[in-house]
Formats: C-alpha cells, structure tokens, sequence
C-alpha cells in the first residue's frame, strides 16, 4: 500500500505525513499500524527532505527510556544530529523525552518538547 496515496518514495524509503496532530506515542502507533515507524533522520539528504513538511513534525527520536540518551524508534543510538541552537533543552518542567523538527521557526532542525503535544507526524517505510 506504499504506492497508494500518501506515501512518497526517497532514497530507499517510502515516507508519509500525517494529515492530523496527535501525541508522539499515538503519532507512532499510527505508523506502526500502516508497517512503517516514526522518521529516523540519518543523512544530512534525509534531513533536507524533512522539509517537505511544513508545520511541526514528531520524528522518531525520543530519551524517554533513559533521560539524555537520545534513541532512535528502531533501538539505534543518535550520531548526526540536527539540534536547533541550544536544544536538547527539556525546557518544559524537565518534560521534554520527545523530538520534532520545525520548518518555519527552526529552519527544520530538531527541538525537544513534551510527548504528549500534538503534532504532525512522518511515518517512514524501508523499502
Ligand atoms: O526557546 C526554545 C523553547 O521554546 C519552547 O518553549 C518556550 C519549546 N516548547 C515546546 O515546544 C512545548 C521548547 O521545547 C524550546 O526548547
Ligand atoms: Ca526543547
């Protein structure tokens, strides 16, 4: 169903961005249901394409297990990060275990902010 309507093919992956906001948990659990994840940004082309959406994005980037050890959704540890000046912050009440990337106030680099927000979200398929 990744040829259907939504998903977009690049570089080896098919991507889809949601149409509503929801909380980070339920955002994943909306890929999950479709067999795809939250996005994991590894290449500086794959963060580039992250642009195409425009209002807040959850990505599958979280330290909810363990605070500061940033964890991609498929177990692998950060390398190339994205962080907007002076983020990873947990800004909010040391409340912040959730990473999205906003294309008009960050110029699509990455902030941490609470999971339980709602935001949009992009769902990523391995080929
Ligand atoms: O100044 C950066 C700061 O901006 C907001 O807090 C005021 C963000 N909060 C939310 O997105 C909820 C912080 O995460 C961000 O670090
Ligand atoms: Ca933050």
């Amino acid at each position: 169903h990744y040829l259907q309507q939504g998903w977009v093919y690049f570089s080896g992956s098919f991507y889809r961005i949601s149409s509503t906001m929801k909380p980070w948990q339920d955002s994943r659990r909306d890929c999950q249901q479709k067999g795809a994840d939250l996005m994991i940004i590894n290449s500086q082309e794959e963060q580039d394409f992250s642009r195409q959406s425009t209002n807040i994005t959850w990505i599958g980037l979280t330290d909810r297990d363990t605070e500061g050890e940033w964890t991609w959704v498929d177990g692998t540890q950060l390398t190339t990060s994205f962080w907007h000046s002076g983020e990873p912050n947990n800004y909010d009440k040391s409340n912040e275990d959730c990473v999205n990337i906003n294309l008009h106030d960050h110029q699509n680099s990455w902030n941490d902010a609470p999971c339980e927000n709602e935001h949009f979200w992009i769902c990523e398929k391995k080929m």
